[in-house]
């Protein structure tokens, strides 16, 4: 079951660890922010919810050790990526199905990050322009499902100051106000 915090921003130890600030956030602070939680035991729930909010492209992504040939440099590679703090153009949906891992959402407002942790049957939906950055835990395991609103606009835009002052990030900023 998700379980929502404060990161403690301690950059010395590896960011797969639980960073636990010991501060709760609850899912009500989430949605203030545009991010929406749900809980869903059963795919179906997942597909009704996709096609209500529109959604045309979903794919799977299987991240583990094994995936990567038990090369645990390529998998930190991978993991470096994602760790980046970026934002994307459109809202999506990440519904995980097995292992676990950490969505890291921005507050802009208190300009700290929000821990996410998931598990099997959490489902986040980020909208559009927020900043976030994803990371594995030390159980090196995740299968979530990632769905996209129409062409996958999959493209993630770094942290930057062109970025800071896309129309995508300023129209959610307004969003959240
Ligand atoms: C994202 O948008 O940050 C991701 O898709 C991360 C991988 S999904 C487990
Ligand atoms: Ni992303």
């Amino acid at each position: 079951m998700v379980r929502t915090y404060i990161h403690d921003n301690n950059n010395s130890e590896d960011f797969r660890s639980s960073h636990d600030s010991g501060v709760e956030v609850t899912l009500a602070q989430l949605q203030k922010l545009g991010v929406l939680y749900y809980h869903l035991t059963n795919p179906k729930d997942v597909e009704t919810l996709a096609q209500e909010r529109g959604y045309k492209n979903q794919d799977v992504v299987n991240i583990s050790l094994e995936t990567f040939q038990n090369d645990e440099s390529a998998l930190l590679n991978k993991l470096n990526v994602f760790y980046e703090e970026h934002l994307h153009d459109d809202e999506e949906i990440r519904y995980i199905e097995e292992g676990e891992g950490y969505f890291d959402i921005r507050d802009a407002m208190a300009n700290e990050w929000i821990r996410c942790y998931v598990e099997h049957g959490d489902l986040l939906i980020v909208p559009a322009g927020v900043y976030h950055r994803f990371t594995l835990s030390h159980t090196n395991f995740i299968i979530a499902r990632r769905l996209f609103k129409d062409e996958p606009k999959w493209e993630a835009h770094n942290k930057s100051e062109q970025v800071d002052d896309s129309i995508t990030h300023r129209q959610y900023l307004k969003s959240i106000q």
